[in-house]
């Protein structure tokens, strides 16, 4: 795949090209079960192998200038051609807020299409069941000016791509990666696997897609935000022993220098995008190996990547 020409595309794409492109996606992600090249795909879920490398990109918020900058910088496009183990993590949230939804999407979709045992698109809160959708939700105003009339058709079938989307990606006795945080009460990578199936009388999807680390609340409170939770370090340490798990990358919060740590290390927040409307001075990338067992986020630092 050629980027350059890729996101050329991006930026001439019609509604008809872009239902076609999430059409042939979703008909990869529907097929996408058991073993898969590194990954290892039960319902929702992701299993990774602790071998290789892998590049995570946090929210990307209609940001077409970080995602192909990213890419560059991180060779990470010749080093998938090059090498099955290498594996291109997205934490969601690809559209909305920035003004080239429509681009990043295709982008993205069509990087998909053409390493589709090694990219895992995670669902963010932006690509939500109908039921917790985001606000403000973008997507609508800017298809409608960038489709015209014939908008919808896109629209329809980007809402319909989101449920397809993976909750949660697991690298034993390592990582979990989500796009919001974690809910108290998951206790088995099943939860992880099913959170889709069991919303919305259990809280796990919703968790999983809007919760935030917080310092300072010891165990959890109600999220400024109206869905999710803020949640604790003793829910951190619970959750992720549970899951034999050393630390929670995820993505889903602005941060000025692109990246933080919470919960003494537990919890690593990337954010990968910059501009309107956040406006943080760095966006951040991380481009690690997997077979080493780091044991807390503090030792991701120097695989962290600003810009
Ligand atoms: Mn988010």
């Amino acid at each position: 795949m050629n980027l350059s020409s890729v996101v050329k595309e991006s930026k001439s794409v019609q509604s008809d090209g872009l239902v076609e492109t999430v059409e042939n996606v979703i008909s990869l992600l529907r097929g996408e079960s058991g073993k898969i090249g590194n990954l290892t795909i039960s319902e929702r879920l992701v299993k990774l192998e602790p071998a290789g490398e892998a590049l995570v990109i946090g929210d990307l918020h209609g940001d077409l200038e970080s995602l192909t900058g990213i890419l560059k910088n991180s060779d990470f496009m010749q080093k998938m051609s090059r090498r099955k183990d290498a594996t291109l993590i997205f934490l969601g949230d690809y559209g909305d807020r920035g003004a080239s939804s429509a681009e990043v999407y295709y982008t993205v979709l069509r990087l998909k299409l053409a390493f589709p045992e090694q990219i895992v698109l995670l669902r963010g809160n932006h690509e939500s069941p109908d039921d917790l959708m985001a606000s403000p939700h973008d997507l609508p105003t800017q298809f409608q000016a960038r489709f015209k009339e014939n908008w919808t058709a896109a629209y329809s079938k980007v809402r319909e791509l989101f449920a397809y989307l993976y909750n949660a990606v697991l690298v034993d006795e390592r990582y979990l990666l989500v796009h919001g945080g974690l809910s108290p009460d998951i206790t088995t990578a099943q939860d992880l696997a099913h959170a889709h199936l069991t919303h919305p009388e259990k809280e796990f999807l919703e968790d999983l897609l809007w919760s935030d680390p917080n310092d300072t609340v010891k165990t959890v409170l109600h999220s400024p935000r109206g869905a999710g939770k803020l949640f604790g370090k003793s829910v951190s340490e619970k959750v992720l022993r549970k899951l034999n798990i050393n630390i929670l990358i995820r993505g889903h919060e602005q941060c000025e220098e692109g990246f933080k740590l919470n919960h003494d290390g537990k919890v690593l927040t990337l954010f990968s995008r910059k501009g309107s409307p956040y406006f943080n001075a760095h966006g951040a990338y991380l481009q690690m190996p997997l077979s080493e067992k780091f044991e807390n986020a503090q030792q991701l630092i120097p695989w962290i990547h600003k810009f």
